[in-house]
């Protein structure tokens, strides 16, 4: 018998910030999984360059281009999928910026954009598919959260404080949306080789501080994100509710 238990067959999921980076990793490994995945960015040529890139590999890819901070284009965008007739079973709040600067110089409106960005978005994204999971009895929300959700790093302020949010964030739509058939849960990826990390990777004294302060002895690479989101995305995880996995080489799990 084999194992239908991480089959998305016939799912739909939506991925936002997923032309590149951690949001592009996490469309592949669903669509590897079966599903049909949407992917959302603000750039339409860059959306189309990956999704032609991911269907030249056999994958059932949509794009959806939205602002995820702008309310009535997140509204607008699920009325449309709506009249198409495209029911998102999965989500992954994954669109997010980094901002790096330290809080006495930093800017109100760059604390702002980074909240809008990597927090608020979950909210106004998440609302408008649960308004329909909800309906549906049915439906899995993964939020991507960070190591940043537990442990603070000088200058990275509001990223913390929005991936923090986006735990508890995680747990609010646990306490009210479990009941309606909806799993929400959250990924804390670790330090990763992406483009939002490229200055640090650059960095030879924060790569050997990275090397040295994870177990694992190394960066992550995006791909080795795609079974955690499977398994929040699929059947598997359907009595699991409000957590957190780090998929970290062990950081946060260590002094
Ligand atoms: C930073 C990094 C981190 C990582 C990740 C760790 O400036 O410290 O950008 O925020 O990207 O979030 O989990």
């Amino acid at each position: 018998m084999s194992i239908k238990l991480f089959d998305l067959t016939g799912k739909t999921a939506l991925v936002t910030g997923s032309s590149r980076g951690l949001g592009r990793a996490f469309a592949e490994g669903l669509a590897a999984a079966g599903a049909r995945v949407i992917l959302n960015g603000i750039d339409e040529a860059r959306l189309e360059e990956t999704a032609a890139s991911m269907r030249s590999s056999g994958f059932d890819v949509l794009t959806a281009a939205f602002d995820v901070t702008d309310e009535t284009a997140v509204i607008s965008a699920f009325e449309t999928f709506d009249a198409n007739g495209i029911e998102v079973g999965i989500l992954v709040n994954n669109a997010g910026i980094q901002f790096r600067k330290p809080m006495l110089e930093l800017a109100t409106s760059d604390w702002q954009r980074v909240i809008d960005t990597n927090l608020t978005s979950a909210f106004l994204v998440g609302r408008e598919a649960a308004k329909r999971m909800a309906e549906r009895g049915a439906g899995k929300i993964i939020n991507v959260g960070s190591l940043t959700s537990e442990l603070a790093r000088a200058t990275v302020a509001p990223y913390t404080v929005a991936k923090g949010g986006i735990k508890m964030l995680t747990k609010a739509m646990t306490a009210e949306w479990a009941e309606k058939g909806i799993q929400a849960n959250a990924i804390g990826p670790g330090y990763m080789i992406t483009d939002m990390n490229e200055a640090l990777l650059a960095n030879p004294e924060f790569d050997a501080w990275v090397k040295a302060r994870t177990p694992a002895r190394r960066w992550g690479r995006p791909e080795e994100l795609a079974g955690t989101v499977i398994y929040f995305a699929s059947a598997a995880s359907d009595y699991v509710n409000g957590q957190i996995v780090y998929a970290d080489g062990g950081m946060i799990s260590v002094l």
